[in-house]
This record gives C-alpha cells, structure tokens and sequence, in this order.
C-alpha cells in the first residue's frame, strides 16, 4: 500500500533523523467499518521498525541507518533505543529520567530476538547510561534471562559500562520539589504518575526475522524497588519469530498482570491483524480489570507480513513506523468506556 506522506530513500538518506514527517489518522474505531480511507498499516518492504510515541521516530531512523550502514538487526534495535536513552529532553527513557521516590533513577529494559527466541533484561538497575544495552550483554554473555538491582550494575560494571551519576542535575532539582510538595502520599495511593513513557521498539529484518526492545525509567517517583512491564518477556515486548512481535507501553501495572504484550503476539497467531489484536487485549484486559478502560495502556504490534497496527486506550497514542523511503509518526485508534456495554461487556 503507498502512503500518503512518504519520501525517497535518497531523501530519507539526506535528511536523516532530523526529518519529521507527522501523520495524524483519525482513529479507525471511530470511523468504523464500511470507511474508504485507507489505514497505512501495511507494508511488505522490508526492513521496518514501529516504536511507541514520536520520540520513536528518531530510534527508527538511527535503527534503519544503522542497517543501512551493514549492522546486525540487533545492532540496529539496540542502537535506535539508545537515542532516546541519551536523550537529555526524554523524561522517561534513560538516565535523564524522572527519578524513584528516594530521588535515584531505577531504569528497566530487555531486548529479544526472533531467530533462537533468545531474550535479555535488566531492572532497577542504577548509574548505568544504556540499560538496553546491558539487557543485550544478559542475553549474549550469560545464561540468564533477567539481572536486577545491584546484581545487574555489577554486571554492567564488570563487562565495561561505565557508572554514571543516579539521577541528573536537573530531575534531581525536580525531585526535591517534590518531595518537598509531600507528593509521595499520592504514589503511596496508586495514583496515576505524572510522566510514564517508554520506547518499545520492534523490527522486522531484511532477513525475515523479528527482533525487538525496550526501555524506559518507568513510574515517576515509583517506590524504590518497583519493576514495571517494560524489562518484563510478555509484559512490556515478546515476540514470536514465526508469528510477530509487540510492546506496550503506559501503566506498567495494567499490563503486566495480563502478559499485555504475548496476548497480542497470540491473537496475531489466531490470524488478527496488528491493530485488530492491540484493540482485543485492551477490550480483554478492560472487561476483566475493576478499572474498565481507565487503564493507561497502549500497544504497538508487527506481524510476519510488515503489516504494522497499534491501540490505546483513551485518545489513543502516537507510534512511529519508518522503512526505507518512509518515515511517520501516526495516531492509533483508542478505546474507552463507550465502548463497553451496559453490563460491563464489550460491544464491537
Ligand atoms: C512502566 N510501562 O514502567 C512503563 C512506563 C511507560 O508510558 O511505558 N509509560 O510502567
């Protein structure tokens, strides 16, 4: 299918990361069946990446870059997730994230691939620049899945990461405000945080094979300790290299009691398109959760084929999808109460 924005491959090439092509669709769900304008989530070129949020553009476009350059596909994922790791302006990915409620930067992260079903993941771990990074050298140097807390900075310390400070100088600032507002009672009652964002980054390869990953500091002013979806294989990314791939990003806590991301994986399986399968776990997940749709979640999927979809609940959020020549950030369909019927089923 040929997009309505796209640009050349000698273009993309030119203009690199700095280009921004922003598409905003109207959501499909609102639109409803019987809708001719077409929905530019299907591609059979390959390579493609899709990543939460318009900060992902730039990821995909540093991860196709990096392919273009001759890098592995994991390279290419690893270094797309960098970019916002390293982003000084990205509040929620990376070290200059908001910090933990004891004012240290906590980040999750894990990376699978599709060829050998391999997967790595660190939470909680501190001081340390590139958690994707450390997740991939779990997954490659040792036979673990998952490191943790101090038992994973010791790792990154040992295979060469280097310690970098807990917390900027700038969130640190924030921190202490914060504190000082006595905000903790709101994160001890479950409120909702104020900023939780991560870059779930998924790519299908020249190749055929899936690889995907996933980062993020998590819940501002989480408790100290406190592990969300994103490092979690299921959770916050899982892929199948015979069927997809997917994450989630949102309210870590509303998708990991549902394994968010195999759920869509599985109804790909089933034979539903990305889209279709983001919105039936968000209705599942809605149906059986005291919180109906009030839940903070949202899902980008990939299948075998390049077609690409993803959901939200409320508005809906925005994703990234870049391939060779064309590099977008779109608007999902979302979901919400009027979607659910009188008794608390889901009307289609
Ligand atoms: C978490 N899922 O730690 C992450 C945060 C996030 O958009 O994605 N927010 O719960």
């Amino acid at each position: 299918m040929d997009h309505p924005i796209a640009m050349t491959r000698r273009e993309f090439l030119r203009t690199g990361s700095s280009s921004v092509v922003c598409l905003t669709l109207a959501p499909q769900w609102v639109q409803g069946a019987g809708n001719s304008q077409p929905m530019p989530n299907s591609t059979s070129r390959r390579p493609i990446f899709v990543s939460t949020w318009p900060f992902g553009k730039p990821s995909n476009e540093a991860a196709l870059q990096a392919l273009t350059r001759g890098a592995s596909m994991l390279d290419a994922v690893e270094q797309g997730i960098q970019v916002a790791e390293s982003d000084p302006g990205n509040s929620s990915v990376g070290m200059a994230g908001i910090p933990n409620a004891a004012g240290i930067v906590q980040l999750d992260a894990c990376i699978m691939s599709g060829p050998g079903h391999r997967a790595g993941s660190v939470a909680a771990l501190e001081g340390i620049a590139h958690p994707i990074s450390v997740a991939r050298r779990v997954m490659e140097k040792t036979p673990h899945v998952m490191l943790v807390g101090a038992g994973a900075r010791e790792f990154a310390l040992k295979e060469g990461f280097p310690s970098v400070p807990a917390v900027s100088p700038q969130q640190k600032a924030a921190w202490e405000k914060w504190k000082a507002d006595q905000e903790a009672k709101q994160a001890k009652a479950g409120k909702n945080p104020k900023n939780h964002d991560t870059i779930a980054l998924v790519g299908l390869g020249p190749d055929g094979h899936l690889y995907g990953g996933c980062s993020t500091s998590g819940w501002g002013y989480k408790l100290p300790g406190r592990v969300g979806d994103s490092p979690i294989i299921g959770g916050g990314l899982y892929l199948d290299d015979e069927v997809g791939a997917a994450g989630a990003t949102g309210l870590g806590e509303n998708v990991m009691r549902y394994c968010g991301s195999y759920q869509v994986v599985e109804f790909m399986r089933q034979g539903m398109k990305p889209e279709q399968a983001c919105l039936e776990v968000i209705r599942r997940i809605a149906k059986i959760d005291p919180k109906g749709f009030d839940l903070s979640i949202n899902f980008i999927a990939l299948n075998k084929a390049g077609e690409f979809g993803a959901a939200g609940t409320g508005q809906g959020f925005q994703y990234s999808v870049t391939y060779p020549d064309y590099s977008a950030v779109l608007q999902s369909p979302g979901l919400s109460s009027a979607h659910v019927g009188p008794v608390g089923g889901n009307i289609k």
